[in-house]
């Protein structure tokens, strides 16, 4: 899948095991296909590698059908063994030659960042294929990290103007308007649609608020 599909993405969605049972994983990430969501990524910090596998092999075909690009967080071995669109780093995982030398050329790979600088470390390999950015506000989904507001989110897609940047963190729909005015291009919301009490109907008027 090419980097375009990224560019053109609003709307990242993560299907959280921190919020959603494994057995709801399917129709979670089913409403929010029916929503519009632009890109999902399986994240399930602290579950075993085995169940990581698994639950992808759920999500890929789902996500395949609706054209929608399946990143997994962490485990590149894993996102180059199911043949999954993507697969999303830290700051403190594997360096991108280490990711690569795993995942190939043609797999997109993504990495979290947290200020302009580490913006810019990621920007400069030309192998990152976008980057989260945040998290702009507090948020119980990634409680360790300080919130670096919104100030900057000009500022980074100004230096950046090729890759596709994802605003992250604590991000309602509520919010979208006025990120929308700072600067904001693609937002992750991740809490807002797995708490929602209809997740289609979330994504769908989250995704209207992006334009
Ligand atoms: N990464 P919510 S913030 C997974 O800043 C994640 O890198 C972040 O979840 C970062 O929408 C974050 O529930 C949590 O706040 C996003």
């Amino acid at each position: 899948m090419p980097r375009s599909s990224l560019l053109s993405a609003k709307l990242y969605g993560i299907v959280d095991l921190g919020y959603v049972e494994p057995s709801a994983l399917i129709r979670v990430t089913a409403e929010m296909i029916e929503g519009g969501i632009d890109v999902i990524q399986l994240r399930a910090k602290a579950r075993s590698p085995d169940e990581v596998r698994q639950w992808s092999e759920w999500l890929l075909p789902v996500c395949r059908e609706a054209g929608v690009p399946f990143f997994v967080n962490d485990y590149p071995d894993i996102a180059a063994s199911i043949g999954v669109d993507g697969v999303h780093v830290g700051q403190d995982d594997a360096s991108m030659d280490e990711v690569r030398a795993i995942v190939g050329d043609s797999m997109l790979v993504g990495r979290s960042t947290h200020s302009l600088d580490q913006a810019a470390a990621a920007a400069a390999d030309p192998r990152t294929d976008c980057i989260g950015f945040g998290p702009l506000f507090a948020t119980p989904t990634k409680p360790d990290y300080s919130p670096i507001g919104t100030e900057e989110i000009r500022e980074v897609h100004a230096r950046h103007p090729d890759l596709p940047v994802f605003c992250i963190g604590g991000i309602k729909k509520e919010h979208l308007p006025s990120l929308v005015e700072s600067g904001a291009k693609r937002v992750v919301i991740v809490s807002g649609i797995l708490q929602a009490p209809d997740i289609a109907a979330y994504v769908r008027a989250a995704r209207l608020l992006l334009p």
